[in-house]
């Protein structure tokens, strides 16, 4: 996602997040948690709930537990390609189960996967040259907590 697609006006004053971390390829998950922190403070956050998981294949049902407490929950992780085909079924349970909870509960949950080819890959984009996707996942967590209502 680049910059220009995020609602810069946010405000999360008075709602709740879960900041859900995968502990696999932490060196580049707390980078993103570097960066979805740093979003929600700007925005004037103060309730937020951090949780960690092992893995991006936990995500979803973390997500799905904590859906009905929450405003909106930001799901951070990182799956490198490696040599066999185990990085397709981890990053695609991910994406697939975080958009069924957002769906199966109206609670908004933010996508802040990195799904790369490479080490670098992932981190260019977790405070590297191309941005922080953690604090982009943030962004997108506060502005969908607020649509519609
Ligand atoms: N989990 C990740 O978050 N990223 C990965 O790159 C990864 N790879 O490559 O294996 C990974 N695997 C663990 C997976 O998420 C589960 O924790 C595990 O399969 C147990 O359910």
């Amino acid at each position: 996602m680049s910059r220009e697609t995020l609602n810069w006006s946010v405000n999360a004053g008075g709602l709740k997040f879960a900041v859900i971390v995968a502990r696999f390829n932490s060196a580049i998950t707390e980078k993103l948690l570097e960066g979805a922190q740093e979003a929600l403070t700007k925005a004037g956050a103060s309730g937020v709930t951090l949780f960690y998981v092992p893995g991006a294949f936990e995500l979803p049902l973390a997500a799905r537990r904590l859906a009905k407490e929450y405003d909106a929950i930001i799901a951070l992780g990182a799956v490198i390609r490696g040599e066999t085909p185990h990085f397709e079924y981890v990053a695609g349970a991910a994406a697939n189960g975080l958009q069924q909870v957002a769906l199966e509960t109206g609670t908004p949950v933010s996508f802040g996967v990195l799904t790369t080819n490479t080490l670098a890959e992932a981190e260019a984009r977790a405070g590297g040259e191309h941005g922080n996707k953690g604090y982009d996942a943030a962004m997108t967590a506060i502005e969908m907590a607020r649509f519609g209502k």
